[in-house]
């Protein structure tokens, strides 16, 4: 398991331009999500965001973060942390633990055809799918990954990413991500919206304003 530490940036022409001159592009990918959750929204309330992407399940939940030791500064309050799980028996335990009135048969197996059951079992629906076409950029900064965005709803976004290993250091991180957005040339002091929060916003309002009025978004 490790922690997605990342900043996420509207790219204007003058970043992409900086980017080209002092980033390296180390590929072009294109792959669909689609995220699930049941009709009552159980696991995105509490930010659990569970998804299949180019046949791989992945879920991101929260992170408890240390407030004693991590600097509540402007530079973290720009960024979002979550624990990325990614081995299909621990998600499915996950995901069970927030729907513990649900019975489940603990017998696990990962063919294609047991997820789907699952999936039914625990009534979750798929509600947001589209694909991604990103670019990926490397700079001299060690572990930091830059990937500009183009959804196929026509949204652009960049983000500035550091995976760190569980128990890892997520201030170096941060500062890393901070020293990159100097680089860049980021002068913006807002969060900046993530695919999500506008596929969300124009196709499922009334699971949009749940997620604000919650404050997950
Ligand atoms: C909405 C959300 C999550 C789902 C994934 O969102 P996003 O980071 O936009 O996806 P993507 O494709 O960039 O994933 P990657 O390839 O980096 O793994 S996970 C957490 N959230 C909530 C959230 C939030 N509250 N605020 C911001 C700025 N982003 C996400």
């Amino acid at each position: 398991m490790s922690v997605e530490v990342e900043r996420k940036f509207l790219c204007s022409a003058d970043t992409l331009k900086t980017l080209e001159e002092i980033g390296v592009c180390v590929g072009q990918r294109q792959f669909q999500d689609q995220y699930f959750d049941t009709p009552k929204f159980d696991l995105t309330l509490r930010d659990m965001w569970l998804r299949k992407r180019k046949g791989c399940w992945e879920l991101k939940c929260p992170t408890t973060v240390d407030e004693t030791s991590e600097e509540k500064s402007k530079a973290a309050a720009l960024c979002t942390r979550y624990k990325e799980i990614t081995n299909l028996p621990e998600i499915q335990l996950r995901v069970e633990e927030v729907m513990k009135n649900v019975c489940v048969d603990r017998e696990t197996s990962s063919s294609q055809e047991d997820v789907e059951a699952w999936l039914s079992k625990m009534n979750l629906v798929c509600f947001a799918d589209y694909t991604t076409v990103r670019r990926s950029f490397s700079l001299d900064e060690e572990g930091v990954q830059i990937d500009l965005d183009e959804a196929d709803f026509g949204y652009h976004v960049g983000e500035i990413e550091v995976l760190v290993p569980e128990g890892g250091d997520v201030q170096s991180a941060l500062e890393k991500i901070q020293r990159t957005a100097q680089k860049l040339g980021l002068t913006g002091d807002q969060r900046i919206e993530g695919k999500m929060n506008v596929y969300l916003k124009r196709n499922h309002p009334e699971h949009y304003a749940k997620l604000l009025s919650a404050h997950v978004l």
